[in-house]
C-alpha cells in the first residue's frame, strides 16, 4: 500500500465534480479519496454503491451528464423487464450500470473485499485515482421521519423525492464500523487533506462518523473543505433537509461551524462574500471563488484553489 499526499473526503456528484478538477491539478495516482458508503443497499441482491460509482464514473469520463449518475448513453431494458415482476423498481438502474452492481456482488461472494473490488472497478475504467470506501461493513444511513417509518438514504432521496421530514440522523452503523483498511493511514499521512463541496451530514458526516477517523481528523485539524451551499441553498440534493435536522443553519457559514473541530480552511462561493468575516472568526481561513461547477474549467480552478489553501496551512 502507498500512501497518497492529496487525500479527500467525498460524497456523490459535487464531490466527483470536484475531483474531476483535482485530477486537472494534481497527477490522479498522487490521490487517495475516502468516499461515503452509508448510502449503499442491496437492490434485487445486487450491492449498490453509488458514491463510488458516481466518482468512478466521473473521473472515467463516462457519467451521465444531465443527472450526474449513472452511465452516459445507459439504456434500461432490464428494469424494464423487471418492472413486469416487481414493483419496487424505483431506483434507475441502467443495464451497464448494473453490470458494474453484478461484478461487485459477485466478488463480494466470492470472498473478495469492498476495497479490492472498488479498485478492481477503478482500474476497469481507466481510474489511477485511489478510491476508499469508508469501510468494509455495510453501515446504511438511517432517517427518522415525521409521519413516515424510518428510511435509509436511497429510499428517503429516490424513492420519497426527499420530503421536509427528518426528525433524526442516525449514523449509528457507521459508528460501529472499523474504518477499511488504509482509511486512517491514508490521513494521517496525507500532506493536503481536503473535504469535497458534498453533503456535510450524510455524506462528510457519515465519514466522520466511522470507528477512529474523527478523532484523526481532529488531531490534525487541518482540512480544507468547500462549502456545498451556495446563497443558503444545496446546488444538488438535500442538505438543506439534512442540516435542518441536525440544527445547523444551511449556509455556507452553517457548514464552516460544523467543520470547525477538523478544518483550518473553507472555500465559499463568492456570492457568499460577506460571510467571510463571520467564518474567520471561527478561527477558519477563508478563499473565495466560483463554486458551481458548470463546466471543466471551474472544477479545475476551484480544485486549485482549495489545494492552495491546504498547502498554504502545511
Ligand atoms: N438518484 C436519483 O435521484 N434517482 C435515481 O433513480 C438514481 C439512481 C442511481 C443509480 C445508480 C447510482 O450510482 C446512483 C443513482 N442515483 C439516483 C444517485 C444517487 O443515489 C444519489 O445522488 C447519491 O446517493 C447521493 O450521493
Amino acid at each position: 500500500m502507498s500512501l497518497r499526499p492529496v487525500v479527500a473526503l467525498a460524497g456523490g456528484v459535487g464531490a466527483a465534480r470536484f475531483l474531476s478538477g483535482l485530477v486537472q491539478v494534481v497527477p490522479p495516482q498522487d490521490i487517495s479519496v475516502i468516499v461515503n458508503t452509508g448510502d449503499d443497499r442491496d437492490f434485487f441482491g445486487l450491492r449498490v454503491c453509488p458514491d463510488l460509482d458516481i466518482i468512478t464514473y466521473t473521473l472515467a469520463g463516462c457519467i451521465r451528464s444531465d443527472t450526474g449518475w449513472g452511465l452516459a448513453g445507459d439504456t434500461f431494458d432490464c428494469l424494464g423487464a423487471l418492472r413486469r415482476l416487481r414493483s419496487d423498481t424505483w431506483f434507475q438502474l441502467g443495464d451497464q450500470d448494473l453490470a458494474t452492481h453484478i461484478h461487485r456482488t459477485a466478488r463480494l461472494r466470492e470472498g473478495a473485499s469492498l476495497v479490492e473490488v472498488t479498485r478492481e472497478i477503478a482500474a476497469a475504467f481507466g481510474v489511477d485515482v485511489e478510491l476508499l470506501p469508508m469501510t468494509e461493513a455495510l453501515a446504511p444511513t438511517r432517517l427518522l421521519r415525521r409521519d413516515a417509518e424510518p428510511s435509509d438514504f436511497e429510499e428517503y432521496l429516490v424513492r420519497d423525492g426527499a420530503p421536509d421530514d427528518i426528525e433524526e440522523v442516525d449514523l449509528s452503523t457507521a459508528g460501529s464500523a472499523a474504518p477499511a483498511p488504509g482509511v486512517l493511514p491514508a490521513i494521517d499521512a496525507a500532506r493536503a487533506l481536503l473535504i469535497c463541496p458534498s453533503n456535510p451530514v450524510v455524506s462528510i458526516g457519515t465519514i466522520r462518523a466511522v470507528r477512529g477517523v474523527e478523532e484523526r481528523l481532529r488531531a490534525r485539524r487541518d482540512a480544507v473543505a468547500v462549502s456545498p451551499i451556495i446563497g443558503g441553498k444545496p446546488v444538488k440534493g438535500p442538505a438543506d433537509r439534512l442540516m435542518r435536522a441536525i440544527g445547523a443553519e444551511v449556509s455556507a457559514l452553517g457548514v464552516a461551524k460544523l467543520y470547525q473541530p477538523i478544518a483550518s480552511g473553507i472555500v465559499i462561493d463568492r456570492t457568499d462574500a460577506q460571510l467571510g468575516p463571520g467564518i474567520e472568526a471561527l478561527g477558519l481561513r477563508v478563499r473565495t471563488g466560483e463554486t458551481l461547477m458548470q463546466n471543466a474549467r471551474i472544477s479545475r480552478e476551484l480544485a486549485a484553489l482549495t489545494l492552495e489553501l491546504a498547502m498554504e496551512a502545511a
